[in-house]
């Protein structure tokens, strides 16, 4: 018998959602426990096509909507072989941002040829996640929190559509079936808890089921 493979979960949402702070609390508090974590993060900016994404998002470099688009989702394909090792070698692998991101931020552009399932195409194929930890916070919270950064998508009105666009995602079949709801609005230790809760479900299924990691 081989070994067990680890779990994938996915943490997406706005920005200022407190996703990369749940994440990075996740695997603090598993590592705490001993347990083999991995943690991911997209867009991955260290790699050449990661820099060029950088470039794009601080506003040094112009790209066409496309060509983006396709670079992010280049972004996840050139890690793909590092993500599917870790988690065959028993690894939980923890990732903030994957392709719902990938196809909310370009499908929200409104550009009549980049519709949600054209924004989905080049990612198909990718492994599946276990769960995609969906931390929703309101525009009413978001604004409280403040602080948008200088990066070419935080702008108040592109997040809306994003917001939309999420939960139009969530309406394709497979996807609402691996999208897990956490009301990010609330006090940071009471949304860890519930993180805590998914993920302590998700890793059980995942020891007690079939072993095979599904695709997008
Ligand atoms: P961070 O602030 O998390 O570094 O994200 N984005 C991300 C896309 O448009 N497409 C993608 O495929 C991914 C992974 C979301 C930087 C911005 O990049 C956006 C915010
Ligand atoms: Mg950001």
């Amino acid at each position: 018998m081989g070994t067990q493979r680890g779990a994938l979960v996915v943490f997406e949402g706005l920005d200022r959602s407190g996703k990369s702070t749940q994440c990075q609390r996740l695997v603090d508090v598993l590592r705490a426990n001993g347990e083999e974590v991995h943690h991911m993060r997209f867009p991955n900016r260290s790699s050449p096509i990661g820099q060029m994404i950088n470039s794009y998002l601080s506003g040094q470099a112009q790209q066409d909507d496309h060509a983006i688009h396709l670079l992010f989702s280049a972004n996840r394909w050139e890690s793909v072989r590092e993500l599917e090792e870790r988690i065959n070698a028993g690894a939980t692998v923890i990732v903030d941002r994957y392709y719902y991101s990938g196809c909310v931020y370009s499908a929200a552009k409104h550009i009549p040829s980049m519709d949600l399932e054209w924004c989905r195409s080049p990612d198909v194929g990718l492994p599946r996640p276990d769960v995609c930890i969906f931390l929703d916070i309101s525009a009413e919270e978001q604004a409280k929190r403040g602080g948008f950064g200088e990066e070419r998508y935080e702008k108040r009105e592109l997040q809306d559509r994003v917001r939309e666009c999420y939960h139009e995602m969530r309406k394709h079949p497979d996807e609402h079936a691996d999208m897990v709801i956490v009301d990010a609005g609330r006090g940071m230790e009471e949304v860890e808890q519930e993180i805590a809760e998914v993920v302590r479900r998700v890793r059980k299924n995942v020891e007690g089921g079939e072993s095979r990691l599904r695709t997008v």
